[in-house]
C-alpha cells in the first residue's frame, strides 16, 4: 500500500480502506465498522471526494460553536480514532476539551485499545511543532486533553441498554458535542435533552444528518483538518444555522454529478 503514487487518483481512498482494513485486524473497530465506512465511500464518490463549499461553512460554523461553548466535548467512535484521530486530538487542544470514546459496539477491549491508541497518539503529538497560526505551549495543550469514556458514570436520558452509557464528565455534562458518524437514535436523544449536537457523515438522508444542530456533509478526515485551521483561525460567531439548507445543498451536488456521470 506504501506503493501508491501520488497522482493516483484514489490513493486519499485506498490509503483510508487500508487503515480500516488494519485496524479491524488489530481490534480496534466494530466488525460492521467496513460496511459502513464503504457506505460513506459511496456517498463521498457521489460528493466529488472533495469538500464542497456548503459543507466548509458547516465547518467553519462547527468550530465557531465549538469555541463559543461553555462545556464542549468530542466524542469519537473506532472509525473516527482511525481516520482522524490526530487532528480530533489537536482540535481538542486548541480547544481545551476533552475527548471521549463512546462507541456503538461496546467492548471493554475496544474500550482499553482506542483509549490508549488515543493516549500514545497524544504523546507522539506533544513533541511535533505547533499547528500553523497556533500560539502557546503545544505539547502542554495535547497532554492536557482528557480521554474520557472508560468509566461509564454518566447516562444519556432517552436511550436504553449499553447505548445510554457515557461519562459524566464528558457526553452528559457537555452543552455541545462534536460527534462524528453519529446513529440516528443517539442523536436524537441527545438534541431532546437540549444539547447541540454537531455531526460529521457523508449521508445527507440519514437519520443523523437530518436530526443534528449543525451537519457537515463530508469525510471525516478531510473534514477534521480543516476544523483544525478554523478552530485556530476563530474568526466567526455562531450564526442562525439552516441545517435544512445544507442538507439540500449536499443533495444537490449528489444530482448534479449524477447527470454528469
Ligand atoms: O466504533 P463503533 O462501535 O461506535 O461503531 C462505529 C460504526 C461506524 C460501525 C457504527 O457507528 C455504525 O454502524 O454506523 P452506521 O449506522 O453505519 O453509520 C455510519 C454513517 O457514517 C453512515 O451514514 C456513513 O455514510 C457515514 N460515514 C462512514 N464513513 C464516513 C462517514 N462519514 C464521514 N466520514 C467517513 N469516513
Amino acid at each position: 500500500m506504501g506503493n501508491i503514487p501520488d497522482s493516483h487518483p484514489r490513493k486519499a481512498s485506498l490509503l483510508s480502506r487500508q487503515r480500516i482494513v488494519d485496524a479491524t485486524k488489530d481490534g480496534f473497530l466494530a466488525d460492521s465498522a467496513m460496511i459502513a465506512h464503504g457506505r460513506g465511500e459511496a456517498f463521498d464518490y457521489l460528493l466529488g471526494e472533495k469538500t464542497s463549499d456548503s459543507a466548509k461553512l458547516a465547518i467553519k460554523e462547527v468550530a465557531a460553536r465549538l469555541i463559543a461553548a461553555k462545556k464542549p466535548v468530542i466524542s469519537v467512535n473506532g472509525n473516527t480514532v482511525v481516520l482522524a484521530g490526530k487532528n480530533i486530538i489537536r482540535v481538542a487542544a486548541v480547544l481545551n476539551c476533552p475527548i471521549e470514546v463512546n462507541i456503538y459496539y461496546r467492548t471493554e477491549d475496544r474500550m482499553e485499545k482506542l483509549n490508549s491508541f488515543l493516549e500514545k497518539q497524544k504523546e507522539l503529538l506533544s513533541q511535533e511543532n505547533s499547528p500553523e497560526g497556533w500560539k502557546g505551549d503545544w505539547s502542554s495543550a495535547v497532554m492536557s486533553v482528557k480521554i474520557l469514556g472508560k468509566v461509564g458514570d454518566g447516562r444519556i436520558e432517552g436511550l436504553d441498554g449499553p447505548r445510554s452509557v457515557c461519562s459524566a464528565e464528558g457526553i452528559e455534562r457537555a452543552d455541545v458535542i462534536l460527534v462524528p458518524l453519529e446513529d440516528g437514535d443517539r442523536c436524537e436523544a441527545l438534541v431532546n435533552l437540549g444539547k447541540q449536537v454537531l455531526v460529521v457523515d457523508l449521508n445527507p438522508l440519514s437519520r443523523t444528518a437530518k436530526m443534528a444542530t449543525v451537519t457537515i456533509v463530508d469525510e471525516i478526515s478531510r473534514a477534521a483538518e480543516l476544523l483544525l485551521e478554523y478552530t485556530i483561525k476563530n474568526d466567526q460567531m455562531p450564526t442562525k444555522w439552516n441545517n435544512n439548507g445544507i442538507l439540500n445543498e449536499a443533495l444537490e451536488i449528489i444530482a448534479k454529478n449524477s447527470r454528469t456521470i
